[in-house]
Parts: C-alpha cells; sequence; structure tokens
C-alpha cells in the first residue's frame, strides 16, 4: 500500500481568480496554464493498519498543524471514495522555488493526488486524478497534464464538469518561461485570502468575469496556431487585468513591489527593441517572461542587469504525471 507520484507545478497564461464553490474549488472561470519542466514535487504516501493519524514528512523533516490538517482534510476525501480508514505516512520532496512565487501547492496536491490514490486501491483515470487534485488546491488539477493545459471550469454544483484537459503535449510547441526571483519582501495577501476578497468585494472583478472568456478562446486559438505574438499579448493583458481587480478590492492590496515594475518595464523595452518577451505574475511580486527560445538568451542576460533581479530560472513546458518505484522515497 506505498505508490510514490512526481507532479510539475505549472504557470497560468489566462489566470483562475475568484471561486464559485470554496468547498469544491471550483473557479469562476475557464483558464490555461504551462506545466513546467523545471520545477517538481515527489510524493510518497503509505497507509499504515498501525497510524492514528496522518503523518507528513515535508524536505525531510516532520511538519504538523495547519499544512498536516490540509493534508488529512484532503486524504479524508480519499478515504471516503475508497471506503477506507487507514491513516498515511506522506512523504513529500519539494524542488520548487517557493521565493520564485510558484504554487507549491500545484505540484503537491497533484503528486499527492496521485500517490495517494494509488496507495489506497483506487483506478482512476486522469481526469478523476484532476478532479480529485483541484480540491486540494485548484490550480493542482491542471498539474496532472504535461504542456498546454485547459482547466474547463464547469456548469455543475457538484463539480462534476470542473477538471483540466490536455491542449497541446510538451514537445508539440517550445517556448522559453523564465522565473525572475527578485530581491523582494514577504507577500501580505494569500492567493486564496486575495481571491476571496476580490470576488466579494471589487467592482472590477465583473470587468474580469466579463472579458477573461475572450482572452481564454483567444489564447487557446494562438496555441493551436503556434502564434507566439498573439499568446504573448494575451497571456499579459491578463495578467495586469487580474492584477487590475485587486486594486478595487475592500481593503484594497496589490502583489506588485517597485522591482516587479522595473522588471515589467525591461519587458516591454525589450519588445521595443524587437524582442518579443511578455510577462506575467501571479499572486506575488515575482514576474515571469514568456519569450520564444531564440530570444531566450538576450532576455535572459537583460533580466540579470537590473540590482532588483536575485536570479533568473529558465524553464519550458514539462511532463504531466508520473509515478516511481516504491522504493524511490
Ligand atoms: C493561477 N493562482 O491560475 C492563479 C493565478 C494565483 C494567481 O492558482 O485556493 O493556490 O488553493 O485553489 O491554486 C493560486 O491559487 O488557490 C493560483 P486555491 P491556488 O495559477
Amino acid at each position: 500500500m506505498k505508490a510514490v507520484a512526481k507532479a510539475h507545478t505549472n504557470i497560468a497564461l489566462i489566470k483562475y481568480w475568484g471561486k464559485r464553490d470554496e468547498q469544491l474549488f471550483l473557479p469562476m472561470n475557464n483558464n490555461l496554464s504551462i506545466t513546467l519542466d523545471k520545477f517538481y514535487t515527489t510524493t510518497a504516501v503509505q497507509f499504515h493498519e498501525h497510524l492514528q493519524e496522518d503523518h507528513f514528512i515535508l524536505n525531510g523533516e516532520y511538519v504538523d498543524g495547519d499544512e498536516t490538517a490540509k493534508i488529512t482534510r484532503f486524504l479524508d476525501k480519499i478515504r471516503s471514495r475508497a471506503g477506507k480508514s487507514l491513516f498515511a505516512e506522506v512523504k513529500s520532496e519539494n524542488q520548487v522555488p517557493t521565493a520564485a512565487g510558484f504554487a507549491s501547492s500545484a505540484s503537491g496536491f497533484a503528486a499527492l493526488a496521485a500517490a495517494a490514490t494509488k496507495a489506497i486501491g483506487l483506478d482512476v483515470d486522469d481526469r478523476t486524478l484532476s478532479q480529485i487534485a483541484r480540491q486540494g488546491s485548484g490550480s493542482a488539477c491542471r498539474s496532472i497534464y504535461g504542456g498546454y493545459v485547459e482547466w474547463q471550469k464547469g456548469e455543475q454544483s457538484d463539480g462534476s464538469d470542473s477538471y483540466a484537459k490536455p491542449i497541446l503535449g510538451e514537445k508539440d510547441w517550445d517556448v522559453s518561461i523564465l522565473s525572475v526571483m527578485l530581491v523582494s519582501k514577504k507577500k501580505k495577501v494569500l492567493s486564496r485570502e486575495g481571491m476571496k476578497r476580490t470576488v466579494e468585494t471589487s467592482p472590477f472583478y465583473s470587468g474580469w468575469l466579463e472579458t477573461v472568456e475572450t482572452d481564454f478562446l483567444d489564447a487557446k486559438e494562438a496555441i493551436s496556431k503556434r502564434d507566439f505574438e498573439a499568446l504573448g499579448s494575451i497571456l499579459e493583458a491578463n495578467a495586469l487585468k487580474m492584477h487590475a481587480t485587486t486594486l478595487g478590492a475592500n481593503p484594497p492590496f496589490m502583489y506588485w513591489q517597485s522591482a516587479t515594475i522595473e522588471v515589467m518595464e525591461l519587458v516591454q523595452e525589450l519588445r521595443l527593441a524587437g524582442i518579443q518577451a511578455y510577462f506575467t505574475i501571479d499572486a506575488g511580486p515575482n514576474v515571469k517572461v514568456v519569450c520564444q527560445p531564440k530570444d531566450e538568451q538576450a532576455v535572459y542576460e537583460a533580466l540579470k542587469e537590473l540590482s532588483v533581479v536575485q536570479d533568473v530560472l529558465v524553464c519550458h513546458p514539462g511532463p504531466g504525471i508520473s509515478y516511481l518505484p516504491s522504493t524511490a522515497l
């Protein structure tokens, strides 16, 4: 009853921003991401007869409190689906630089969903796995698949039609995603809290909902045509729009810091100089720059010139979920 799975993190090109159901993690809008090659979580799950509670070991250290409670709530859903009540030992190794503003929750819950379902003996397909992972953290449902992935929001109140679907494989269109780590302060508003406050209080949220479906459809079309310029313009505009909604929240908040804006300005300058590079930003100050592989080196060097930039990590589209031998962790 032990299984080990590996899942890669992802970066949204069209953002998941707002929930229509907080318990089931159902999103307000369709959204779309690229799974990344460099950053992943490996998780081993073993159910034991003798355990009195779940144990969670992250990067070699026992974790308790809120983090373990989250894991237990998630495993409860899997236990109830399997009709079993055994507790588990969960061991995770994160290869995700949290300082770079990547949500380790995406790869974390995707790997946990895959390892736990397998260890408990559930035979689930990827679509079901995506629905299960979604209930740990929304963006985790996209990390089941590699390459370009959409998360279809669905209409049903039970979430039965809200899951991720692959659009294009990781080898079918190479783009470069440069993750820019800034010299920054800790983030003040967590993404879960930020999206909730925005949905509930921001007058700009309705503008987000009015336009995000068009962004989503245009991005899908640009991907199908491998039209980099079109995709770049849409993803940058979509990120700006998401961040604009936070300024209207009550109380208002913003994820950007001065270093964030310096990088945004540099990217816009690069475009004026003829290099197609576009930025996106999640619920934190760090920036990801998307460009074509032919421009990767030039963009990397320009970013490294900025004194506010601590490091730049270069990624490409990566694979979906995989299972490792039970001896792997
Ligand atoms: C995304 N973000 O699409 C969006 C864009 C942040 C900004 O998914 O509450 O940690 O666990 O479902 O997945 C981060 O939010 O939120 C996120 P929960 P999550 O990637």
